[in-house]
C-alpha cells in the first residue's frame, strides 16, 4: 500500500491501520521513551539515581508499535530493559521516574525499580530480572483468559537471548497446544548482554515456532508502523482462537548493555552507522512526507515530552521514602484474599 493511500485508510478509520490519534500517539510515546531514557542515563550517571539500569534507547519502535496495536484489556510481559515497555503501555513519567528513584509514589512503592516496574491495572505484568522470565507469565496469563472465556491477549516482550532458552521452547509448546492468546515478540538488537548474535544463535529466529506449528513473521523494528501491522495480524490470529504468532523485530540498541558499561565489544563506527536508521527520525520524516505534522510540529511534541520528564524527575526528588518498617510488607500474596475472590 502507498503511503498516500495509507493516510487516506487511516483517515477512513481502516480497521487494519491507526487511527490518526494512534499515529499521534505513537511519535508521542517514542519520543517519550527516548527523553525519559535519556534522563535517567544523565541522572544515574550522575549517581544521583540507585540501583541498575538497562536503556531502550533506539528500540523505541518495538514497544510503541506492538502496544498500539492491543486493545485496552490486553496485558503485556517485559523483561530488564523494560522501561520502553511500560510507557508504551500507559505508565506515566512520575510513577516511572518515582519508581526509579525509589521512591513511595513509584509504580511499585519505590520497591520494584528498574528491573520490577509493574502496573496490573493498565496490563502491564511486570518488568523481570530473569532472562525469559516473561514466557511463563505470558502463557499463565493467556491461559486465564482463555479459562476466564475473555478476549484479552498477551504481548510476551524478550531479547534475542532470551529465544534460547527453554522455557521459550516450553511456552510456544504449551499455547500452541492450547491454542493460548499469546504473541510472541523478539526484540532482536544483536547482542545478548555483551555477545553478538552470531556468536551465540544458530538458524533463522522466525523459524522457531514452526515445529509447534506457530507462524513466524520477521519486521523491521526500528520502523514502527511495520511492527504495529505485524502484531495486529498477530492479535486478529489470536482473537480468532488459533494460538500464539512469533514476531522477530530486528533493531539496535545505541547504548551499553547496562547504563554505564564501556562497549569493548562493537566498534563506534558500527554504532553511528546503525543511528542512521534511528526509528524516530525515521518515522517524523514519514509522519511529514505525508503532511501530517511539520518540523516545527515536531520539534513542539519533543519539547512538551522534555518538560513533562524533567517534571517527573523533579516530582520523584521531592517525593517521600518508602518507610523502612515496610520493607516486609507485600512479599507474599495472601492465598486467603486470592481465593476469596473467586
Ligand atoms: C536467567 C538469567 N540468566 C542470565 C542473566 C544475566 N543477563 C542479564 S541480561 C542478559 C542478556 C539478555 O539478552 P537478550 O535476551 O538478548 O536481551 P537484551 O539485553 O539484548 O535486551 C543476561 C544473560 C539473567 N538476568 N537471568
Amino acid at each position: 500500500m502507498s503511503q498516500g493511500a495509507m493516510k487516506e485508510a487511516a483517515q477512513e478509520g481502516d480497521r487494519r491501520l491507526p487511527s490518526l490519534d494512534v499515529l499521534f500517539g505513537m511519535h508521542r510515546r517514542m519520543v517519550g521513551i527516548r527523553q525519559f531514557e535519556e534522563r535517567v542515563r544523565t541522572d544515574y550517571l550522575a549517581r544521583r539515581m540507585p540501583g541498575f539500569t538497562h536503556s531502550y534507547v533506539g528500540e523505541e519502535a518495538v514497544a510503541v508499535g506492538g502496544c498500539a496495536a492491543l486493545e485496552p484489556g490486553d496485558l503485556i510481559t517485559s523483561t530488564h530493559r523494560g522501561h520502553g515497555h511500560a510507557i508504551a503501555k500507559g505508565v506515566g513519567f512520575p510513577a516511572m521516574m518515582a519508581e526509579l528513584y525509589g521512591k513511595l509514589p513509584g509504580a511499585c512503592a519505590g520497591r520494584g525499580g528498574s528491573m520490577h516496574i509493574a502496573d496490573f491495572s493498565l496490563g502491564m505484568l511486570g518488568a523481570n530480572g530473569i532472562v525469559g522470565g516473561g514466557f511463563g507469565l505470558a502463557a499463565g496469563a493467556a491461559l486465564a483468559a482463555q479459562f476466564l472465556g475473555n478476549r484479552d491477549l498477551t504481548l510476551c516482550f524478550f531479547g534475542d537471548g532470551a529465544i534460547n532458552k527453554g522455557q521459550f521452547h516450553e511456552s510456544i509448546n504449551f499455547t500452541a497446544l492450547r491454542r493460548l492468546p499469546v504473541i510472541f515478540l523478539c526484540e532482536n538488537n544483536q547482542f545478548a548482554q555483551y555477545t553478538a548474535i552470531e556468536r551465540t544463535t544458530a538458524g533463522a529466529l522466525a523459524d522457531r515456532g514452526t515445529p509447534f506449528g506457530v507462524p513466524g513473521a520477521e519486521v523491521d523494528g526500528n520502523d514502527v508502523l511495520a511492527v504495529y501491522q505485524a502484531v495486529r495480524t498477530a492479535a486478529d490470529r489470536a482473537r480468532r482462537g488459533e494460538g500464539p504468532s512469533l514476531i522477530i523485530a530486528n533493531t539496535y540498541r545505541f547504548y551499553g548493555h547496562n547504563v554505564g558499561e564501556a562497549v569493548p565489544y562493537r566498534s563506534e563506527a558500527d554504532v553511528a552507522e546503525r543511528r542512521k536508521r534511528d526509528p524516530i527520525p525515521r518515522y517524523e520524516a514519514w509522519l511529514q512526507a505525508e503532511g501530517l505534522i511539520d518540523a516545527a510540529g515536531c520539534a513542539g511534541v519533543w519539547e512538551e515530552v522534555t518538560r513533562e520528564v524533567d517534571e517527573s524527575v523533579a516530582f520523584a526528588l521531592a517525593a517521600a521514602d518508602p518507610d523502612p518498617a515496610t520493607a516486609m510488607d507485600d512479599l507474599y500474596a495472601s492465598t486467603r484474599a486470592a481465593w476469596s475472590t473467586q
